[in-house]
Formats: C-alpha cells, structure tokens, sequence
C-alpha cells in the first residue's frame, strides 16, 4: 500500500514501526555511537515509553538493538522517560533517567551497562536502590524530569547535573550535587528561571568554545567558553536557548542578554521540532545535536500508517563567533557519504516572478547548498516593516526583496509544493531584517495535515550572501540558512510529489529585486537502516 510507505524517510533515523518521540542518552563507545529513544512498542501513539536502542559506525547507517530499558519497576512502570548519559574518567557510563512510577509521580533513576567491554552495550542494569531523586519539598509530583549529563564541579570529586521544573508558571532548573551517582544533594537556589515560560522539559546544558569551531566536553569550564543553556518549553512545545556565562561556584546561569533569555528569544529549530539532547562526541571532538521530529497529521493517520515520529540528521553544534548571538547547527559530515556521483550545478538570473526547475533524476532525497545574490534597493523596503513569516501569508505574498529560494517536494504543475526562502523586509530599527522561511500552506494536497509557515529572522552579515542548505527526504525537509544560525525543520505530508514525481524549482517572488542564484544539488542515497541480526555481518 502506498499510502503507508511513502512519506517513510530513506536516510533519517525512524524505527521500523510504532511511536518515538525524544533522543535520549546519546553517547560513543567502543567505536560505536548509541542512540536511545523513547518508544512505544505496541502502537504508533505515545504510551508504554520504553528505551529504544541503535548503534552507528556513523551516525548515518544503523542498527536496530533490543530495548536497553522497559517500564517493569514500580518507579519506572508508567514510562522510562527521558534521560541523559555521563561517562567518567576511569570509562564508566552512567545513565540517569527520569521514571514515571506506579503514582504517576516524577523521580530520577540510575542505570549502568551489565559489560562496559561489550561495544554494543546490550544489557542495561538498573540500580537496585532506585529512585535516587524523588521530587523535592515545593516541586510538584509530575514536574521533575529529564536529567542531564552530569558535570565535573570545582569541588574536587564532585559532580553536578540539572534537573527541569517549574514553580507556578517560572520554568526553572535544579542543580543537584553528587559523588557517586547514588546519593544527591539540591543545592540552593536554581542554576535559572524564566518567568512565563512554564515547565522546562529536557533541559540541556553545555558549554560552546568562543575562540573556534570546535565541540568541548561537558566538563570544560577553561577560559574562551560561554555556556548554553537550552530547555524544551511543555506549554508551547518549542526548543529555546540562550548563549550565557555560567558560574560554576554559585551555581548559577546568566544570558549574555536578558532579552532573549531561555523560552523568550533564539529557538533550537523554528519547524517542527522538540525536546533535542547534545553529546560529546569524544571520537571526533566534536557536540552532536539531536531532535525529534513530531507529526503534523492526525493521531488516526499515525495509527493507519503504522509508526509516527523522526529524529533530526545528528548537527554539530558551535558558537557562531561572527555573530556570538547565535549557535551554528549543520548536518554532521558522515551524511555527505550519501550523496551520490556529481552535483547538479545551476547558475541563474532569478527576475522577479520567475520560477525555473532543476534537473534532477529524483527530487526526493537530495542535498542541496544555494547561494543568493541580490540587488539591493534599500528605498524600496518601505512597505515590508513588520515581517513574520509566520503571520506574513508564506511565499504567495510579494514584497520588494523576497520571497525568493527554492520549491522542493514540488509536483510538475506546482498543486503541490514546499517553499523554502528568504524575505529581505525592513526591521523596526530601519534596517534591512532577513527572514528565513518554509511554508507548508500548498505542501500537501490533505486536508488534516499541519500547513504552517515556519521561520524566523537570520542574521545576514556585511558581504555574506544568502545561503541555505536544505535535506529532502521524502516527508523531512530540514533547512539550514546562513550556515546554520536559523534552522527550520519541515514534516510534509505529499500526496502528488511523490517519488518520481516530485521536483525541484528555483523562485523569485519578489517584485523588485533580481536575484542571482547558484546551487548545488546531490542526490542522496539511503541509509538502510538494518534489524539486529545484520550486525554480526560486520
Ligand atoms: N517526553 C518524555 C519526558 C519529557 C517529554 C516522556 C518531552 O521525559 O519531558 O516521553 O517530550
């Protein structure tokens, strides 16, 4: 039946039926990276939250391994939720998770590997004194949840993680002390708290290098470092951060500007998108970003087609050190393995309303990198104070200097189709303000799917040109602009652009600017992601 295979992706990560939701405990070992995820095994809505386990050469190609953890204790029995992973100096993994217990109520729980010399890590213990954390005095019983890896404190011997909350509608953090992993002390006031924002899900923690592009471990805390500080809001489902100074004496966080603090400025991914996790990649020295990717259909649909639920291609994540406001995300190096032979190359003069195809032999799985140069008339941006992308009308609304980008997933005759642009407008301080958009308003020809325009502004510095990298993989378009400084991650639901009939098109939907544009496409290739029992073929 087509209706339940085509939207399947070829190269992100998804297991072979039923419901995931969150990336959890990520980690490398043993020449090996690991990938948890909460999984439903029996339906494709959540429930029955069980660790789901995969291990990768890559990050690209995997495995699919039996379950590390289900709900059988009392203090997990209504879900293994969400949890991090720490590994110590002497090797050592240990996992911190968060149990729902046989009441419903929120506590911490501690797992380790049965044989740290096995590279698989098939077998997870499950610490005989559990739950290690219980919610504390003035923390409700169902806000408490989603530890993080820990960190080293400055008090030797001693290590420190952070737990998300709320207290009436402040999201917070809790800073927790140990030794040992088993026994825990709160310490005194939060590491942060934002008013309004609500709970704090999956917070993440973790410093990015001021001085160059590269991933530091969890632990640093060395000079040329700021700190992020990332939290998955559970009233508006969105992942914020914000880039800040951490003061490991007193625990505490602070945002280099308070206007756009943690769930009030910068989001992770502007698209769909929820509670993402980084590791430290200790293999390439490198920080991998990971996140989920929800559905915008109907929980019938989900059910009918027999799974639900994508995670992200795995980013690096830096400190973008042009601007220091804004992280840099981009897909990880491994996913270029996929592309296959030579790029389609195309160089164009974009006038204004023109929409020209590419040729490529498939359009559904693709690589693409486009750069955009644009004729710049500042007097003409008058008109375009206020821009949203959200709220603007999508890629049908003609300004003086945008729309203009690209049409993937797109049929012939352009039924259906799923813009991904920039739009030059005017900022409220007078100055020219990028938009970074996709709009999913003619992305599918169903009625009972998501149609919203996703996006946000993006920093465009002085002779930068407009740039995007884009990932099409049949029902994911996961778009990149400016290197990485706005992200926007699409689930597209076609009907028409569908296999070989889905195409790819350059657009100029602007009314004055000429748009030179030159883009690079690969096709990709698929991951072929394999059950266990292909492993020992290695
Ligand atoms: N998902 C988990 C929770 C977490 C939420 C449960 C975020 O631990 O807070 O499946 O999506």
């Amino acid at each position: 039946n087509l209706m339940l295979t085509w939207q399947r992706t070829a190269y992100h990560f998804q297991p072979e039926k039923n419901w995931m939701n969150d990336p959890d405990g990520p980690l490398y070992h043993k020449g090996w990276y690991h990938f948890f995820y909460q999984y439903n095994p029996d339906s494709a809505v959540w429930g029955n939250i069980t660790w789901g386990h995969a291990v990768s050469r890559d990050l690209i190609h995997w495995f699919h391994l039996p379950f590390a953890m289900v709900p059988d204790q009392w203090y997990d029995i209504n879900g293994v939720w969400t949890g991090s992973a720490t590994i110590l100096p002497d090797g050592q993994i240990v996992m911190l998770y968060t149990g729902s217990t046989d009441e419903n109520v929120q506590v911490q729980n501690l797992a380790y590997p049965a044989d740290l010399l096995d590279p698989l890590l098939l077998d997870w213990v499950k610490y005989s004194g559990n739950p290690v954390l219980v919610p504390p005095p003035g923390i409700g019983a169902q806000d408490f949840r989603d530890p993080t890896t820990a960190w080293k404190s400055p008090n030797v011997g001693k290590w420190l993680l952070t737990i998300g909350s709320k207290v009436n509608k402040t999201g917070i953090s809790l800073v927790y002390e140990t030794t040992n992993f088993t026994d825990y002390k709160l310490l005194d006031g939060v590491l942060h708290a934002v008013p309004g924002t609500g709970m704090w899900e999956c917070v993440d923690f973790y410093p990015v290098s001021t001085i160059g592009a590269i991933g530091l471990d969890t632990s640093a805390n060395v000079p040329g470092i700021k700190h992020v500080l990332k939290a998955s809001l559970d009233d508006d489902k969105h992942d914020y951060y914000a880039i800040g100074t951490y003061d490991p004496f007193n625990n505490t966080w602070t945002p280099d500007n308070p206007e756009i603090d943690v769930g009030i400025g910068l989001r992770i991914d502007y698209g769909k998108y929820y509670a993402s996790k980084t590791f430290y990649d200790q293999n390439k020295g490198r920080r991998i970003l990971w996140g989920w990717i929800g559905e915008t259909d109907s929980e019938a649909d989900d059910l009918m087609k027999g799974w639900a639920s994508v995670q992200t291609i795995p980013r690096t994540v830096v400190l973008d050190t042009k601007t220091y406001t804004h992280l840099l995300q981009w897909p990880v190096e491994e996913v270029e393995s996929l592309r296959s032979g030579d790029p389609t190359l195309t160089d164009v003069n974009l006038q204004p309303g023109s929409v020209v195809p590419i040729h490529v032999n498939t359009s559904t799985q693709l690589d693409i990198s486009a750069w955009f140069e644009v004729e710049n008339t500042t007097s003409s941006m008058e008109a375009d104070v206020g821009y949203n992308c959200s709220s603007s009308g999508g890629a049908v609304t003609r300004g003086a200097l945008g729309p203009f980008g690209l049409l993937v997933i797109a049929d012939e005759t352009l039924s259906e189709l799923t813009p991904v642009y920039f739009y030059i407008a005017k900022g409220t301080d007078g100055k020219a303000e990028t938009h970074f958009c996709t709009d999913q308003t003619r992305s599918s020809e169903s009625s009972s799917v998501g149609k919203e325009v996703y996006g946000s502004t993006v920093p465009v510095l002085e002779g930068e040109t407009y740039t995007t990298r884009i990932l099409v993989d049949h029902s994911i378009v996961e778009s990149f602009a400016q290197g990485g400084r706005t992200v926007i991650t699409s689930r597209i639901y076609p009907t028409k652009a569908i296999y070989g009939a889905a195409r790819v098109f350059l657009f100029n939907n602007a009314t004055e600017a000429s748009v030179k544009a030159s883009v690079k496409i690969w096709e990709m290739g698929s991951a072929d992601i394999k059950p266990f029992s292909f492993i020992n073929q290695l």
